[in-house]
């Protein structure tokens, strides 16, 4: 197995399927160049890439998952857009472009997360047919708990409060969990639910997505410090000019890369059940470890 290929392979597909996803648009001011320009505008795809993989591990297809998967990036996209708002992070540049809200206006901004988070749900409802409904219902469930205020919004609204006060790596880790990890463990457990995985399926991706996206945030915090400002298409050092607790700033660069090595080996050994086809996955994990991006 080609891991680099495998990724390019589902990263075309589902760069394809998004790009079909407004064709048919209204005219409607901006809207929906905004959601476009956000949408397809270069993002690395891991979260559908999870979603069409896990579902192929559990003996799915990677295109009977393709509109949870879509449906998982149109929601990543509304949160960077509003993550970089003037009333959030006030960031000025995303992927090595300008800010939604820079090029579009706040108040279009604004509109354009909030079409690409309910678009999300219209995908992920109406391109599914075929499969078996408690199916839809389990995985549409499973994406709105952790894009809500139990998942991304409420550790959104955790990381907010603790701007400017010291927080201890408990507190971190919880937030992170919520930010961060719900949305990627939502992504990975679709795709097994899709499938028809069983209970203990569902447990040992679950297991998986919580390593893989505990690794991700240390890593994004290392990239923050040490990492190339034109491969990231962002400035490094924001989270210590805005006075940020990071796992770099409360454990230390050398303590954060052997903690992305023991979590990443933890991820790869959760999925160990699912022998050879986990393989993909697997080296994803151990990608992912290594991104400079
Ligand atoms: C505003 C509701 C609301 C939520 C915001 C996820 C989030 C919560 C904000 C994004 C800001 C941020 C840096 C979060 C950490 C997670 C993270 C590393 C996001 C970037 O994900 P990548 O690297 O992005 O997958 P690409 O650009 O590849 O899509």
């Amino acid at each position: 197995m080609d891991g680099q290929l495998r990724l390019r392979e589902d990263q075309a597909l589902v760069e394809e399927r998004l790009a079909a996803c407004f064709r048919d648009r209204e005219p409607m001011a901006d809207l929906y160049d905004a959601m476009e320009y956000s949408l397809l505008g270069g993002g690395k795809r891991i979260r559908p890439v999870l979603t069409l993989e896990t579902c192929r591990m559990c003996g799915g297809s990677p295109e009977q998952a393709l509109p949870f998967a879509c449906a998982v990036e149109m929601i990543h996209t509304y949160s960077l857009i509003h993550d970089d708002l003037p009333c959030m992070d006030d960031d000025d540049l995303r992927r090595g472009k300008p800010t939604n809200h820079k090029v579009y206006g706040e108040a279009t901004a604004v509109l354009a997360g909030d079409g690409l988070l309910t678009a999300a749900f219209e995908t992920a409802l109406e391109e599914s047919a075929g499969l078996p409904p408690e199916r839809v219902t389990a995985a549409a469930a499973c994406l709105a708990q952790a894009a809500g205020a139990r998942g991304m919004v409420g550790g959104q609204a955790l990381d907010m409060a603790a701007q400017g006060r010291a927080v201890s790596r408990s507190e971190v880790e919880y937030l992170q969990k919520k930010k961060t990890g719900a949305l990627l463990s939502a992504a990975a457990e679709m795709g097994c639910i899709v499938a028809g995985g069983s209970e203990e399926d569902r447990a040992a991706v679950r297991r998986y997505a919580q390593k893989l996206g505990l690794a991700f945030q240390v890593r994004d915090d290392m990239l923050d410090v040490e990492g190339d400002e034109a491969t990231l298409g962002k400035p490094v050092g924001s989270d210590r000019a805005n006075e940020k607790t990071t796992f770099v700033s409360l454990l230390g660069m050398d303590a954060c890369r052997e903690l992305v090595e023991k979590l990443t080996g933890e991820a790869v050994e959760a999925l160990a059940p699912f022998g050879e086809a986990a393989g993909f996955l697997q080296w994803l994990a151990r990608s992912l470890a290594e991104r400079e991006r």
